[in-house]
């Protein structure tokens, strides 16, 4: 049994609603995308994590998910958890829900957002708190996994990475001339991550390089431009470096 324990609106403020017992609630933001799922794990001085399309939540512990959109009105809703929110640009909600145990929960954007609307998906996982610690402290860690793929990483940074975000990804190597006005979700763990494609197909391995030539038929009208320029081996390349992008 899972419930909902409070939801409140708040401004664009950052300050924590107190708990009963005076404490404050762990803060994850989530951004609705056409067609996907941005996760924020704030932190001060430990540095931020991003991800995308799986949200980590400790279980057994209220969570404020402060909420928004980056384009069009979606809405948040973990139907196992309880509550529905819309997201709307330019505005910031706060929605506070617990999972009293671990688990793992289905979740879909529950407001009609355009063509791929069906297909944004998220995967929730409610792990034990030392769980969630570990994870976000791999997270905060460099990806030593960076050597090597040295051909896979220059085409990274010559087509992929102004829309895509890797930590640690060298600067030096990312050709951002290309203008454009879309963020794809953050890569930095997309070797672990248990999808792709916001839920359209299961992450596996040889998957993402198939999913980088094929992505517009798995997901018609999606916002990332297809790959026709690039060769079928250098996908492959790409997508194998990838799979090893994990905390
Ligand atoms: C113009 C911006 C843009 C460019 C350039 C781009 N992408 Fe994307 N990418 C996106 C967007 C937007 C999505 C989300 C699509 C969706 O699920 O609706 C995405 C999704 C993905 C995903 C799935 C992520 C997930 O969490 O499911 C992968 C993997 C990916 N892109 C890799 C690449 C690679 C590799 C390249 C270069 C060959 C590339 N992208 C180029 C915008 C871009
Ligand atoms: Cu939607």
């Amino acid at each position: 049994m899972l419930l909902l324990v409070f939801a409140a609106p708040t401004g664009r403020s950052m300050i924590p609603l107190p708990l009963p017992d005076g404490g404050s609630a762990e803060v994850i933001e989530v951004i609705g995308h056409q067609w996907w799922w941005e996760i924020r794990y704030p932190g001060d001085e430990e540095g931020e994590v991003v991800t995308a399309n799986r949200l980590v939540m400790p279980a057994g512990e209220p969570v404020d998910f402060r909420i928004t959109s980056a384009d069009v009105i979606h809405a948040f809703w973990i139907p196992r958890l309880g509550g529905k929110r819309d997201m709307v640009p330019g505005r910031h909600t706060t929605i506070r829900l617990e999972a009293d145990a671990p688990g793992v929960f289905g979740a879909q954007c529950a407001e009609f957002c355009g063509a791929q609307h069906t297909n944004m998906l998220l995967h929730v996982e409610a792990v034990e708190r030392e769980e969630y610690d570990a994870w976000l402290a791999a997270r905060r860690t460099a990806p030593a996994q960076l050597a090597g793929h040295d051909d896979a990483r220059e085409a990274f940074g010559e087509h992929c990475a102004a829309c895509h975000r890797v930590d640690g990804f060298p600067a030096e190597l990312i050709h951002d001339d290309v203008a454009h006005d879309i963020l794809g979700p953050d890569l930095s763990d997309i070797g672990s991550r248990p999808t792709l494609g916001s839920g359209v197909m299961a992450r596996e391995e040889g998957a993402i390089a198939y999913w980088l030539q094929f992505h517009q038929t798995l997901k018609p009208g999606n916002r990332m431009p297809p790959h026709n320029h690039l060769d079928n081996e250098t996908l492959q390349d790409i997508g194998a470096w990838l799979e090893t992008l994990q905390p």
